[in-house]
């Protein structure tokens, strides 16, 4: 069945809103890649990679309800932050909001009458549990070493480990 206009054009806007995720994270990445901290650059570019694959689930879930996949404007991401901290508490920031959106839109397929996308959705409900929860405890890890910089060390290294294992 084909994608109400209004469920379409969300889920479109959603796909774009991924992508523009991945481009946050890649940005990141690359802060912490010149403040040397590979591990947490690792990570974040590892984050993007998996937004970047958000955003097929949308594009691919669209094509199969045989409507058409419309991409929007992507904003420059922000390119500076003051600390280690700043930077993953502003990705934990962005997941809350995108946890906003997966759950207006699971309010919209509702609304609309759409089991298919009701269902579809689920993954990224689940997954937005996890990935707060992931970013969260980084943000506490973070708290904890404070201005030491040889915690910031150790927490750089062992982030980088949880990049390579995707946890
Ligand atoms: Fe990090 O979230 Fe996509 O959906």
């Amino acid at each position: 069945m084909v994608l109400s206009a209004k469920m379409r054009d969300a889920l479109n806007a959603q796909m774009t809103f991924e992508l523009q995720s991945a481009y946050e994270y890649f940005a990141m990445s690359a802060w912490y890649k010149a403040q040397n901290l590979e591990g947490f650059a690792s990570f974040m570019k590892m984050h993007g990679i998996e937004e970047m694959q958000h955003a097929q689930k949308f594009y691919d879930y669209v094509f199969e309800r045989m409507s058409e996949a419309e991409f929007g404007a992507l904003k420059k991401p922000k390119a500076k932050y003051d600390s280690a901290l700043d930077a993953m508490e502003t990705a934990f920031k962005h997941e809350l909001a995108v946890t906003k959106r997966i759950h207006d839109l699971v309010d919209l397929a509702s609304k609309e009458k759409d089991k298919a996308t009701e269902a579809f959705l689920q993954w990224f409900v689940t997954e937005q549990v996890e990935e707060e929860a992931l970013v969260d405890e980084i943000v506490q890890r973070l708290k904890q070493v404070g201005d030491f910089a040889p915690g910031l060390f150790f927490l750089d290294r062992e982030v980088a480990g949880r990049a390579q294992s995707g946890h």
